[in-house]
């Protein structure tokens, strides 16, 4: 693991921190005619299956087991809603690009994601993650194409940014970024990792704009809080 604590660059807001830790499962749908009513805001989380997901929503809520996670794909294809406040949700959709999934569940996915995305009226922006060594896949660009067609606002969380050194994980965060400029304009990205938590107050920052949480002065800052266990690993999720 590389040292990134040097350039953690947003400092921890403590109104995020205890907003995000409230976080509750709410539940669980597969079927567009399950939704909780249209109204409200939401945030959604979407990746190729093993991106870190499930950690860092674990890690964004501080807690070990918010995204639990399955080995059963079955389980893991849910949308999962978690409520913030009454109205306010993150919604955990499901992994996509994993090769085991029967072709007939894959396109019963494919098809509720994308009524979800086109019609959801609550949903203020999709949170996704791409993990660094492995940036902009086919499928990425796919999912980054429909948001741009409905005008749908993005951001990306260049995960595990913990496996390469400072210098390289700021390369590949540049290299993206002058992508999307050119490709996906106005989506944004920042480096995320779930083992140090670097990004998290970015990505609580960002959250907390599309919910309406975010005020225009300056929030009371504090140190960040201890991780859930007092291991830094915690929140990791098994792989899917
Ligand atoms: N080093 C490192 N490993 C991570 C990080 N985030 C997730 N992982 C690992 O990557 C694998 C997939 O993570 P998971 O959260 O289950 O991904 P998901 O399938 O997208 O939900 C697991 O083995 C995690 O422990 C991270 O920030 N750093
Ligand atoms: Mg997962």
């Amino acid at each position: 693991m590389k040292n990134h604590n040097s350039f953690t660059s947003i400092p921890q807001s403590a109104a995020a921190a205890n907003r995000y830790q409230a976080v509750r499962f709410f539940n669980s749908i597969n079927d567009f005619k399950q939704l909780p009513p249209d109204i409200g805001g939401e945030v959604a989380f979407a990746g190729r299956s093993n991106a870190g997901k499930s950690s860092a929503l674990n890690v964004l809520t501080n807690q070990r087991q918010l995204a639990r996670v399955s080995k059963t794909p079955g389980r893991t294809q849910l949308i999962n809603f978690f409520e913030v406040e009454s109205e306010r949700h993150l919604v955990d959709l499901p992994g996509y690009g994993y090769a085991k999934v029967p072709d007939s569940i894959r396109q019963h996915w494919q098809k509720l994601l994308e009524q979800y995305l086109r019609e959801r009226t609550a949903l203020r922006g999709l949170m996704m993650l791409m993990d660094i060594r492995h940036p902009l896949t086919p499928l990425d660009q796919q999912l980054l194409g429909w948001c741009a067609a409905r005008g749908l606002a993005v951001h990306i969380l260049l995960t595990k940014a913990d496996k390469l050194s400072r210098g390289a994980a700021m390369t590949v965060r540049q290299q993206v970024e002058k992508t999307l400029r050119t490709d996906y304009p106005p989506t944004s990205a920042q480096l995320f990792s779930a083992l140090t938590r670097l990004g998290v107050a970015e990505a609580h920052q960002r959250l907390d704009e599309w919910l309406g949480f975010a005020v225009k002065s300056c929030a009371p800052m504090a140190n960040r809080p201890p991780p859930a266990t007092g291991e830094p690993t915690a929140a990791l999720a098994r792989p899917d």
